[in-house]
């Protein structure tokens, strides 16, 4: 990761603006004496008893597995300020101090589950594009996307990782909530979810990343090879998703955080058309 972008978007929700870093301005390492960032956490996360302490000196543990939560970051150990004593942002300013709507300081960690299959036409078969006359014929890739309700954009039906909870269940139980009606029989959603195979592991940048709070995630991949199993499969959004549907893949999609990111790795493990 070298700078982040999406988090430093001047609208942050509908009480806070984040002031502006320029690209330049990014690294912790680079001189801003005149760095004014706003200072915010939403009063839900400051009453909700799930989140941290809004004393960041009551957190002893970070770098750390902090009884069931993982205070600690795929980028490596992050630095905490000796002053305030809230985590560094690793990656650098964001305009904004304090956790915004995150309930962590430092690491909050989330699964996002990619779940893929090829698209086919009206006999079932898989349909091929290719970019240019000069590239290979590449079958195209469906993933199951959902539209955020919070900023309509649309996104992988991720979700945060729950006290405790292995990630590969994470990505199960938010793709059931986000994407899925309930009452579909739980043999075909467990054969789904049977082989997951991780695509990366990294630092989001997500748009309510702070310079003390921000996202990491696991991206985990399901491909439904034939087809059946997913047919099998109803999509139908809940929860926080507006809308959850099968989206045809390629490089002009734009996606919520980093999640195109994702999505590039899965078409990259299959050599699908991009
Ligand atoms: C992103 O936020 C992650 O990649 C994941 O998709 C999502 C988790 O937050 P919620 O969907 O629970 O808001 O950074
Ligand atoms: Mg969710
Ligand atoms: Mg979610």
């Amino acid at each position: 990761f070298k700078i982040h972008t999406k988090c430093r978007s001047l609208t942050y929700d509908s009480e806070a603006q984040r002031s502006q870093v320029s690209d330049d301005k990014v690294p912790w390492d680079v001189d801003y004496p005149d760095y004014k960032p706003v200072e915010y956490t939403t009063s839900k996360i400051l009453r909700n008893p799930k989140a941290d302490s809004p004393d960041p000196s009551k957190i002893t543990k970070y770098n750390q597995i902090d009884n069931k939560i993982d205070r600690r970051s795929f980028t490596g150990l992050y630095a905490i300020d000796p002053i305030t004593n809230r985590p560094l942002n690793p990656i650098g300013r964001t305009g904004m101090t304090g956790r915004g709507r995150l309930y962590h300081w430092g690491p909050n960690h989330a699964g996002d589950p990619v779940v893929t299959r090829w698209k086919r036409d009206g006999n079932g078969l898989v349909i091929c594009r290719r970019r240019n006359e000069f590239d290979r014929l590449k079958p195209v890739l469906e993933f199951v996307a959902i539209q955020r309700r919070d900023n309509k954009q649309w996104a992988l039906p991720g979700g945060m990782v729950d006290p405790g909870e292995n990630v590969s269940e994470t990505v199960k139980r938010e793709f059931q909530e986000e994407a899925l009606r309930e009452g579909i029989d739980e043999t075909y959603i467990k054969r789904l979810f049977s082989n997951g195979h991780k695509l990366f592991e990294s630092y989001v940048d997500d748009p309510r990343n702070t310079d003390n709070a921000w996202m990491e995630s696991i991206a985990m991949h399901f491909h439904d090879e034939t087809g059946q199993l997913t047919a099998k499969i109803d999509l139908n959004a809940g929860d926080d998703a507006e809308k959850a549907v099968w989206c045809p893949v390629d490089r002009t999609l734009e996606l919520y955080a980093c999640h195109k990111d994702f999505l590039k790795a899965a078409v990259d493990r299959l050599d699908a058309f991009w």
